[in-house]
């Protein structure tokens, strides 16, 4: 096994979210976004004698940049609301589940107003079924967001890189959406950090097997964050299905600034090292000085979420392509949930650092 010698973020509050499940096309099948992945990946990246460092609190002024008001305090409160409507014992909702959704269709152009009913405004913000809350979930939520602040605080401060063991992951959550297993998007506050810290334009990289549609939404008006993925065509069937396609290149300011890389199911190394090629030129052409990359590694050919083909040799590669970037890094955890390949692929992409 190869040396990992960037710092790695720790908070131990990330295996507080227990989503219980995924509802999925109405059966609730066991899910796969457990916290059992976020150990693994700590104990690879220990054994791969990584320096571990906790994470640190920070306030929620960059979170507040990135997601609305009224978005961060529902999801803060949807638990206790959800316990106090009394949802668990009648009719025994054990997680925080929607149950109709604010369609554009439904709504016919009318704006909507957050509804009485906790079990109601649910649907006002996630998007789809997968998603529960939990009691524990805002906690890690925001443990997660801490370990990216975290990880921008030592690049900030002269370290090449590092990586944020970030869960529940980040990159499907939007201004105010959730979804995918995801609640806050730990990759935009990352962005917004480094912004924040003086890197006027930066990049997020997204190699993820699924489009980060929450990443691409909260900055697709936007010149100085480019945001760029590879991922499954959602075109072939794949989350988040509605999103993704290679003709969403942003819009007014930020157009040319977003770059969609939808890529065939089945595709391996070769069709996927090359579209990072053109990902890596991209970042030169923006002239961006610092990198978010949403880690996600369920491209891995074993992973049960999704049919890319992507070897550990191909991770590896990756990480050095992405690192001969030379522009200080923060690295986030998002998906990858084939557990007995979870480690070493991840401490594949960060040795090459
Ligand atoms: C962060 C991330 O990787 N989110 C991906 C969410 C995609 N989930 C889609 C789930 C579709 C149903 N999964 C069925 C699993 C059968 N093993
Ligand atoms: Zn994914």
């Amino acid at each position: 096994m190869s040396a990992v010698r960037i710092p790695v973020v720790w908070h131990d509050d990330v295996l507080r979210h227990d989503a219980g499940g995924e509802l999925f096309v109405g059966v609730m099948t066991p899910g796969t976004e457990t916290a059992e992945r976020a150990t693994l990946v700590r104990d690879a990246c220990l054994e791969a004698g990584a320096p571990l460092v906790a994470a640190t609190p920070h306030p929620a002024t960059v979170l507040e940049r990135v997601h609305a008001a009224d978005f961060l305090h529902w999801l803060e409160s949807a638990w206790t609301g959800w316990v106090a409507a009394g949802l668990i014992g009648d009719p025994g909702a054990r997680r925080v589940v929607p149950y109709l959704f604010a369609t554009e269709g439904l709504l016919a152009g009318m704006t909507p107003r957050l509804p009485t009913a906790v079990h109601a405004r649910t649907g006002l913000f996630c998007y789809d079924t997968m998603t529960l809350i939990g009691p524990g979930t805002w906690t890690a939520a925001r443990a997660a967001v801490d370990a990216a602040l975290t990880a921008v605080d030592v690049v900030v401060g002269g370290s090449a890189a590092a990586f944020a063991i970030c869960r529940p992951p980040g990159h499907h959550a939007g201004p105010a959406s959730y979804g995918g297993s995801c609640y806050l998007n730990n990759a935009a506050v990352a962005a917004e950090a480094l912004r924040a810290a003086g890197h006027a334009r930066v990049c997020v990289l997204d190699i993820d097997a699924h489009h980060g549609n929450g990443t691409q939404s909260i900055f697709y008006d936007r010149a100085d964050v480019l945001y760029a993925s590879l991922h499954v065509d959602p075109g072939a069937g794949w989350f988040p299905h509605y999103l993704g396609f290679a003709d969403e290149a942003g819009v007014g300011s930020g157009l040319g600034a977003n770059l969609n890389l939808p890529l065939a199911p089945g595709s391996g190394d070769g069709r996927w090292l090359q579209a990072l090629d053109r990902v890596c030129a991209a970042v030169r052409a923006h002239r961006s000085t610092a990198v978010v990359l949403s880690l996600g590694v369920d491209a891995g050919a074993e992973d049960p979420e999704s049919p890319l083909q992507v070897t550990a040799t191909g991770f590896a590669e990756a990480g050095g392509m992405l690192a001969g970037l030379g522009l200080p890094t923060v690295l986030v955890l998002e998906g990858g949930y084939h557990l007995a390949g979870l480690g070493a692929l991840v401490t594949g992409v960060l040795s090459a650092y």
